[in-house]
């Protein structure tokens, strides 16, 4: 063969720089990966574990599920380069372990795939001017529309909706359709979901995985270095490798698909998890793809083991809802970080850290995400958020809270679901309407208020369900804001045959609430 000398001269050396949640080999910055002559680094860096003071079991996860990937890429004999966060030489930033590796290993060029939050992005791309080696950005294909095509879909639309983007993609991707037509002749069958939770509930398998030594250091860690945040570290039960993943995943289409669509909304105490997946976590750091994961399901459906109301209720939450929460974050960024359309002020409660609570769905829901770092979506909706939207919590506030506590919360994710779908501080761009509610609702979806100081029957008075006049005081107070908005027209013209002394026992009962709750109080 030739000399090394001319081989050297003949190879681009490039330099595979990965982020924590782009944790696949099918990433588009590996794809013509060279193994003989690459390097792969990934750091575990301080500024990202602190940039908000993530939830201890979400840190755990990450760094866990970032050193058995580097461990998996190097036993199959790819050079790895992985920074831990207690090498006592770690700069403790992307930027100062890249400048180091640089400085080691000379590549040619830096290959990456686009960081997922626009933070993150606005940093790389300064990279090639300050390293002064070339840095080539690529799209990330795990996504099923481009930051592109959503923005071509989006131009020349008066509004965006969900459910059109989501038949656009249903109709790309061939998802749950017979030529071009959807399967069983609807789109979309919640109209067969939203039941009642069930009087006898029987609580369904979830995964549970065991920690090894290496998940066992990444919690150790954790505990050492970073003790002071929130969340509860054990116990630590989540899949942290693909292949765990993906054990999950066919657990969750075997034992609980079968009635996501049913009790999707359902909320019981016994049961933090119900028909849910669980695997947000794992779809938004890589483990697992979001196309492997709707097939597999439209397979159930195929197969018989599931009907198709739950299957497209599944379906639509990945292929519709995730995608078009990216499309939103990446359309408005970074305007719709500054949004606050409702121009709502009032600093989160210390409820939400943990704090006593009288309310006993608060207190339940804040209990489940101290003890997993979840909470499924008509939780984290509709009475979490149903609460800071009602009681005008400060929307820069309150994104802070759910990036922080949920392991899946990435801000590209995590914004447009609290500012838009929660907050309705982007004016309307993500939903037509806030999903403002009384405690009716959460008391017909759940158990909470059966084991409740107050009275969800009470429309007032000091026992009364604080969401029941704290809604139609959320209603009078936003009245410029919202009182033109035709999808709540009939909330507003109930509102308007309320005679004086009702509006004003709502008022002083919101009033003498959110007074105690500002000062510190127990409500
Ligand atoms: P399932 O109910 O089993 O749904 C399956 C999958 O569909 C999820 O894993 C997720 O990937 C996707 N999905 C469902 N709903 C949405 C949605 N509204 N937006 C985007 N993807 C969706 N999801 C996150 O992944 N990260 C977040 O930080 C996040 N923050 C949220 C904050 C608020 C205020 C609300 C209302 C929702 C948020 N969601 C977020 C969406 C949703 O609540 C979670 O994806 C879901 O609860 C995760 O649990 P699961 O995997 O069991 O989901
Ligand atoms: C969330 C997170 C945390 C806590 N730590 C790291 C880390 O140490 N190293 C890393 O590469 N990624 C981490 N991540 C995920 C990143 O925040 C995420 O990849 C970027 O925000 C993407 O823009
Ligand atoms: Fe929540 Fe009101 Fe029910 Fe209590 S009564 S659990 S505060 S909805």
């Amino acid at each position: 063969g030739l000399p090394t000398i001319y081989q050297r001269e003949h190879t681009i050396l490039n330099l595979r720089l990965l982020f924590g949640d782009q944790l696949s080999t099918q990433l588009s910055s590996l794809c013509d990966l060279n193994s003989q002559e690459d390097w792969i680094c990934l750091f575990e860096v301080r500024e990202e574990a602190t940039v908000v003071k993530h939830h201890k079991k979400k840190l755990a996860f990450i760094f866990a599920a970032m050193r058995h990937f580097a461990a998996e890429l190097s036993a199959q004999g790819y050079q790895v380069h992985y920074s831990r966060l207690d090498d006592p030489d770690n700069t403790g930033s992307f930027f100062g372990e890249l400048q180091r590796k640089v400085k080691q290993l000379k590549p040619d060029k830096i290959i990456l795939t686009a960081p997922s939050e626009y933070r993150v992005e606005q940093e790389v791309d300064t990279w090639a001017k300050q390293l002064g080696v070339e840095v080539e950005k690529r799209e990330d294909s795990r996504f099923l529309a481009t930051r592109s095509t959503f923005r071509s879909w989006a131009e020349n639309r008066k509004q965006l909706r969900m459910e059109f983007f989501y038949r656009e993609m249903r109709r790309e991707y061939g998802i749950l359709m017979d030529e071009d037509q959807p399967t069983g002749g609807q789109w979309n069958y919640d109209s067969e979901n939203r039941k009642r939770p069930p009087a006898d509930h029987n609580k369904p398998e979830t995964y549970i995985g065991t920690p090894d030594t290496v998940t066992k250091d990444a919690i150790a860690l954790v505990e050492r270095e970073f003790g002071d945040h929130f969340g509860d570290l054990q116990p630590f039960h989540y899949a942290v490798n693909r292949s765990q993943a993906m054990q999950a995943l066919e657990q969750f289409i075997d034992k609980r698909l079968s009635k996501f669509g049913d009790y999707q909304d359902a909320m019981l105490s016994s049961d933090p998890w119900m028909y849910h997946s669980h695997i947000g976590l794992y779809l938004n750091c890589g483990l697992l793809l979001p196309l492997e994961c709707i097939q597999k399901v439209e397979q159930a459906y195929h197969s018989g083991a599931v009907p198709l109301n739950a299957a497209e209720g599944f379906i639509r939450q990945i292929l519709g809802w995730r995608e078009f929460v990216r499309g939103i974050y990446w359309l408005y960024m970074p305007e719709y970080s500054k949004c606050n359309a409702l121009e709502a002020k009032r600093a989160l409660p210390a409820l939400y850290w943990g704090a006593p609570t009288k309310m006993n769905c608060m207190h339940q829901c804040v209990r489940n995400t101290i003890e997993n770092a979840y909470a499924h979506h008509i939780q984290r909706l509709m009475v979490l958020g149903n609460f800071a939207l009602l009681a005008g919590l400060d929307p820069e506030e309150v994104n802070e809270w759910y990036l922080i506590v949920y392991a899946d919360a990435y801000e590209w994710v995590e914004r447009p679901n609290v500012s838009g779908m929660v907050l309705f501080a982007d004016g309307g761009k993500l939903a037509s309407k806030p999903y403002a509610a009384s405690g009716a609702y959460i008391n017909k979806m759940s158990d909470y208020c059966k084991k409740c100081q107050y009275k969800v029957s009470k429309k007032n008075g000091p026992d009364a369900c604080p969401f029941n006049y704290l809604y139609w005081d959320f209603l009078m107070r936003n009245r410029n804001h919202l009182g033109r908005n035709p999808r709540l027209g009939m909330p507003y013209r109930t509102l308007d045959k309320m005679t004086a002394e009702k509006t004003s026992a709502v008022q002083s009962d919101a009033s003498r609430f959110l007074t105690a709750m500002d000062a510190g109080d127990s409500v």
